[in-house]
Formats: C-alpha cells, sequence, structure tokens
C-alpha cells in the first residue's frame, strides 16, 4: 500500500486505521457537472450527508500531480474553483499524474482510485452510457467499461436521458454488470423516478446490496455494481418537462460539432441554463439521496468484514 502514490485526508487516515466506512465521490461533477458557487455547496452537504450517516467521505482528484483519496476544506475549495482542469477517465489518470497537472475524475477515474484505496462503495449523481446517435459517434462512456472491470458498487440515479438509456442498459448487460435498482422495480432516468424500461434487478435493503458486492468477490467475478436509486419524489422533474429541454440542447451540440470528452459537459451546462437553474436543484437532492444510500452500504459491508 505504502508504495502507491495515493495522498490520503486526515479523515480517511483515521477512518482506514479504525475500519470506518468509507464512501469515494467523484470531482467531475464538481468541475465540469455544476457551475460555481453551487458545486462547492454540493459538494461541501454531500460530505455533510455522509458523515450524518455514519461514513466518511472520499472526494477524489488529482492535484499538481498528487491523487487524492479525501480532500481537505481548503483543497475541496480550490478545486471548485479551479479552471482548466482535465476531466480524468481511465485513459487519462496517470497522465495528468505524469505531467503534475490538476484533474478531476469521472465516475470510472473515481472507480480505479476507489478500489487501489480499499474503498468498496462511491456515490455520485449520474454515470456515463450510450450516448444517442452512438450507432453513428460510437460514443460510449469508458464509465461502462470501468463497471464491469473494478469492483467498486456505484450509487447513482440512473443515467439521464441525454443518453440513449435501452442501449446503456444493453450495455450494460452485455459487459456482466449488475444493475440494481432501489425499492423499485424501474430503471430511474436521474430527474425522473422512472425510464419506464425495467431495471433488471432489484432490492430494498442496504444489507441486500452490501452482501451482493462481497459475493461477487468470493465468487471471482471482476467488476462493480450500479445501484440505481430513484431521486426523492419532491425533487422530481416531469418528463414532460425535460424531454423538450434534452431535444433543444442534444441539437445545440450537434450543431457546434461538440464531440469526445466535452458532449457531457456542454449538455450539463446547456440544460442548467434552458431549466433556470430547476434542474441543478434536482440534481443536488439526488446526490445527497445516494450519499445516504452510499453510507448505509458502506456501514454495512464495514460492518460485516
Ligand atoms: N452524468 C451526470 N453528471 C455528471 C457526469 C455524468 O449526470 O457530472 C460526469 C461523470 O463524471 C461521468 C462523466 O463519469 O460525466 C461521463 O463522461 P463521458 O460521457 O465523457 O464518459
Ligand atoms: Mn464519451
Amino acid at each position: 500500500m505504502t508504495d502507491l502514490p495515493l495522498t490520503f485526508s486526515p479523515e480517511v487516515i483515521e477512518a482506514r486505521a479504525n475500519g470506518a466506512p468509507v464512501v469515494a465521490l467523484e470531482s467531475t461533477i464538481i468541475t465540469h457537472g455544476m457551475p460555481f458557487p453551487q458545486n462547492l455547496e454540493t459538494a461541501q452537504r454531500v460530505e455533510a450527508e455522509i458523515r450524518a450517516h455514519g461514513a466518511v467521505p472520499a472526494t477524489i482528484a488529482v492535484m499538481a500531480g498528487k491523487l487524492h483519496i479525501g480532500l481537505t476544506p481548503a483543497e475541496l475549495e480550490a478545486l471548485a474553483r479551479a479552471t482548466d482542469v482535465m476531466k480524468l477517465s481511465r485513459a487519462d489518470l496517470a497522465a495528468c499524474i505524469a505531467q503534475g497537472r490538476t484533474g478531476a475524475t469521472t465516475v470510472a477515474g473515481t472507480m480505479i482510485a476507489a478500489h487501489l484505496a480499499g474503498i468498496h462503495v462511491f456515490a455520485t449523481g449520474g454515470i456515463g452510457g450510450v450516448h444517442r446517435g452512438a450507432e453513428a459517434s460510437f460514443d460510449v462512456s469508458a464509465d461502462l467499461h470501468e463497471l464491469a472491470r473494478t469492483p467498486v458498487s456505484v450509487v447513482a440515479a440512473g443515467a439521464k436521458a441525454i443518453l440513449d438509456l435501452p442501449k446503456t442498459l444493453e450495455v450494460l448487460e452485455t459487459l456482466g454488470v449488475p444493475v440494481i435498482a432501489y425499492g423499485q422495480d424501474h430503471f430511474p432516468a436521474f430527474w425522473s423516478r422512472s425510464s419506464g424500461l425495467a431495471a433488471p434487478l432489484r432490492m430494498d435493503r442496504a444489507a441486500d446490496i452490501a452482501t451482493a458486492h462481497l459475493m461477487r468477490a468470493r465468487l471471482g467475478l471482476h467488476g462493480g455494481q450500479l445501484i440505481a436509486n430513484p431521486i426523492p419524489e419532491t425533487a422530481e422533474i416531469p418528463q414532460a418537462t425535460i424531454t423538450p429541454v434534452i431535444e433543444t440542447a442534444l441539437a445545440e451540440a450537434a450543431a457546434q460539432g461538440i464531440s469526445a470528452k466535452a458532449v457531457t459537459p456542454f449538455l450539463l451546462a446547456r440544460i442548467y441554463e434552458l431549466t433556470e437553474g430547476r434542474s441543478l436543484e434536482a440534481n443536488i437532492a439526488l446526490v445527497l439521496n445516494n450519499a445516504r444510500l452510499g453510507a448505509a452500504i458502506a456501514s454495512e459491508i464495514a460492518g460485516s468484514a
């Protein structure tokens, strides 16, 4: 462990020494997913929510070439204010560290770092997936492949309807990733509780999710689990409201030739503007909800160690 190039925050060092539950958090949502200052406020609230539910938060990022597992309050603020931050998926992580640069980890990048640090559970907003039109663009997020190979349970509110959700579920099935809806039969669609698509698996208890996570390791199965946790009812945006907004943002992205890593941040920023901030309020509510479930799953895993 000591020769791994990891920098732990003081509270994560203490949690590791005590066997306390730890929940990993990504940083792309801070630098490329939300505007300042809401990004900082949300990151602070999500960390507080995890602490209030008996676990320790570990926000993951590369800062000046160091891979941080947990950020101090000052580091979190510096990241939220930073510009020219790289977006780090599997392909980018080592290059960012080698060049001494600063980068924010995506779902894929965060899973890699969490696993290196021995963290089982990671809470976020939404995962990347198969983009609409992927049959022509081949734009499939590296998040899906990471779920297939790295043993971390990822709590998300499903995937956004900016993606092709049926194709995303098909690819997850092909890759052997368990997609577990929490407390309902349908796969959630980020801003909405249901995508209208049936989820492959359903669990109603954090303890069952923890047991399944540990059972995969005992069976020698690689890869993680996607825990699809529906947005709280009070924060939901109706499909009829969000669908035309998504269509507009997608049309603009196509017209402007946005491609590759820039697609997801572009769409998130436009949807925020077009909904006059309502999408962001929903986003914040669902991340807090995922933090609570992540803390519960991590506590169950820590308790059965
Ligand atoms: N989906 C969201 N919010 C986000 C992201 C996705 O609803 O912030 C971010 C996550 O970090 C995710 C990444 O891992 O975008 C996926 O980017 P890409 O599609 O380029 O793989
Ligand atoms: Mn992509």
